[in-house]
């Protein structure tokens, strides 16, 4: 039992035996005034009393002399902080490289411009040379294939192109050199029976007839073809006969 814890019953044992002296003393008083009471010996101790309220708070005690202990770990991160006043601008960068000039770009563009138009040119007189034959600006092909003249129409249509029609001598000259068959050429009279034109339906203002033709034999003649020796024949449009396309350059 601690002092502190002691202390009252200690303190009720004092008490106690005060008050039992005073008793005796009170006894012996009386009995002094009053022989009838006869004084005893003293009774034995009460039981303790209850404990007494809580004392005032004591002062704050000097810091405990025992080992300080770990440190805890980090908290968690606070809130962001508000953005910081712009810094002073930095000093003006070196002078750069020259800018390409546009005058470059273009010219480089009409080399390769003319390069490209050279080489096309080659390629197209390589094809010409061996397959084709050119007057001016009319260049003519021919596939080798007969057939009746609607596909020979189609034929050279897919192909950008038009049915050879010779519009002078020079051209009917390089349809026959390029030929070694009777071929269709782009004239028809279907419209007007004696009257051919050409697949613009313009009057054709070059002809080059066989003797004795355009003669519509029977039964119907509308289409014309190029005889080998160069003359030309009114024919049935239906027959089949050399293809021949022409294209301008
Ligand atoms: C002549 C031509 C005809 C046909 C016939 C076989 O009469 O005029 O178009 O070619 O020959
Ligand atoms: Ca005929």
């Amino acid at each position: 039992m601690s002092l502190f814890t002691s202390l009252p019953f200690l303190l009720l044992i004092v008490v106690t035996a005060s008050w039992a002296d005073k008793e005796t003393e009170n006894c012996e008083n009386i009995q002094k005034t009053c022989p009838v009471i006869a004084c005893g010996p003293p009774g034995i101790n009460g039981f303790p009393g209850k404990d007494g309220r809580d004392g005032a708070k004591g002062e704050k005690g000097e810091p405990g002399q025992g080992l300080r202990g770990l440190q805890g770990p980090p908290g968690k991160m606070g809130p962001q902080g508000t953005p910081g006043i712009p810094g002073i601008p930095g000093p003006i960068g070196q002078k750069g490289d020259p800018g390409e000039n546009m005058d470059d770009y273009i010219s480089l563009a009409t080399s390769e411009r003319a390069t490209l138009r050279s080489e096309l040119n080659q390629i197209r007189n390589w094809l010409i040379f061996s397959l084709g034959k050119r007057v001016g600006k009319k260049v003519f092909f021919t596939n080798g294939k007969k057939m009746p003249f609607n596909e020979v129409k189609t034929l050279c249509a897919r192909f950008q192109g038009r049915v050879a029609t010779p519009m002078n001598a020079e051209e009917n000259r390089a349809v026959k050199n390029l030929v070694t068959a009777e071929a269709f050429l782009g004239i028809t009279d279907q419209e007007t029976e004696g009257q051919f034109v050409d697949l613009t339906g313009r009057r054709v203002t070059y002809q080059n007839w066989n003797d004795g033709e355009p003669n519509n034999a029977s039964p119907g003649e509308h289409c014309v073809t190029l005889l080998s020796d160069g003359t030309w024949n009114d024919i049935a449009c239906s027959a089949s006969f050399l293809a021949v396309c022409e294209f301008s350059i």
